[in-house]
């Protein structure tokens, strides 16, 4: 663990040599490298890496609330917050060349004024080769029912995001963040890209592809308890109006998320939430279907 920007930050390593980085704050991913040590998530040519901001790139964590859908902050407060190490399940072993570490984010007096639920959050993040996954949990460690909302914001890196299309989320329902989020049907064949995206798919299979023609890449997105997928791209006119993203970024990301925001997710006393998302990155020989 070594301080980064400001930040404790936990390097994940496995034997193919594959990397992760992950920040105590936020409890958020903010690298991930393949064996060829390319850059597989975004991060904003002008993110800003200092509370209270949260850092416009890698794999935000939304909680307890996504986007607006509720009073608090956008996108919850989980993501501009300093997480621990949980060291309940085990302590971090000395060495760096760990391939797991498992995050800790539990309520604060000061959060109980604007949320007032006691939770403990956990995240499980482990590194193989060509995949990263992630465990979520959500703990009702209070006295009496809550609800929320989730959602882990993975920010992708495309060669460019017009020659990017999505598979797996054809003839779904999706709410439209732009336009007064009315509820549309989506098409019967991929996504493609030719203008801002801001949808919340309802209902999505485990499996969606994101393949990246120039890049001969494909990631796949595989995901349980999180029955949503949210798919981001600003564009030009938004990029410009987002102060921590270069104007030209919006040309090499794309956002696809694991989420619940339909149907929140609702925890009496005691019970815990569990999630899971398995992000991972095939060659180009990926043809759709498989
Ligand atoms: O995708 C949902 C959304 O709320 C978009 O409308 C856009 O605001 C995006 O998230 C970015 O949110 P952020 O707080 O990270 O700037």
């Amino acid at each position: 663990i070594h301080d980064a920007r400001g930040s404790p930050k936990i390097v994940l390593s496995e034997p193919t040599g594959s990397t992760a980085e992950v920040l105590l704050y936020g409890g958020q991913v903010v690298s991930w490298k393949n064996e060829r040590r390319d850059e597989l998530l975004f991060m904003s040519s002008k993110a800003i890496w200092k509370p209270p901001k949260a850092i416009r790139g890698g794999i935000p964590v939304c909680f307890p609330q996504f986007a607006n859908f509720g009073s608090l902050e956008q996108h919850g407060f989980a993501r501009n917050r300093l997480w621990s190490l949980d060291d309940c399940p085990q302590p971090l072993p000395p060495a760096n060349n760990q391939s797991t570490v498992d995050l800790i984010l539990k309520s604060t007096e000061q959060d109980l004024k604007t949320w007032p639920h006691r939770f403990e959050l956990r995240l499980h993040i482990s590194l193989s080769a060509g995949k990263l996954t992630f465990i979520p949990r959500v703990r009702n460690v209070d006295n009496k029912a809550f609800s929320f909302t989730f959602a882990l914001r993975n920010y992708l890196t495309v060669s460019d995001i017009s020659e990017v299309r999505v598979e797996g989320l054809e003839t779904l329902d999706y709410f439209d963040n732009s336009m007064q989020r009315e509820r549309y049907t989506e098409q019967a064949d991929a996504i493609t890209f030719d203008g801002e995206i801001d949808r919340i798919y309802l209902s999505t299979p485990t499996k969606i592809a994101m393949i990246d023609h120039e890049k001969k890449r494909t990631f796949v997105l595989r995901k349980e308890g999180m029955p949503d997928a949210v798919v981001w791209n600003p564009w030009d006119k938004k990029a410009k109006a987002l102060p921590d993203l270069g104007d030209e970024d919006y040309t090499t990301m794309l956002c696809v998320d694991s989420a619940a925001i339909e149907t929140p997710i609702v925890l009496k006393p005691l019970e815990e939430w569990k999630g899971r998302q398995e992000l991972s990155t095939v060659s180009s020989s990926y043809c759709s279907g498989q």
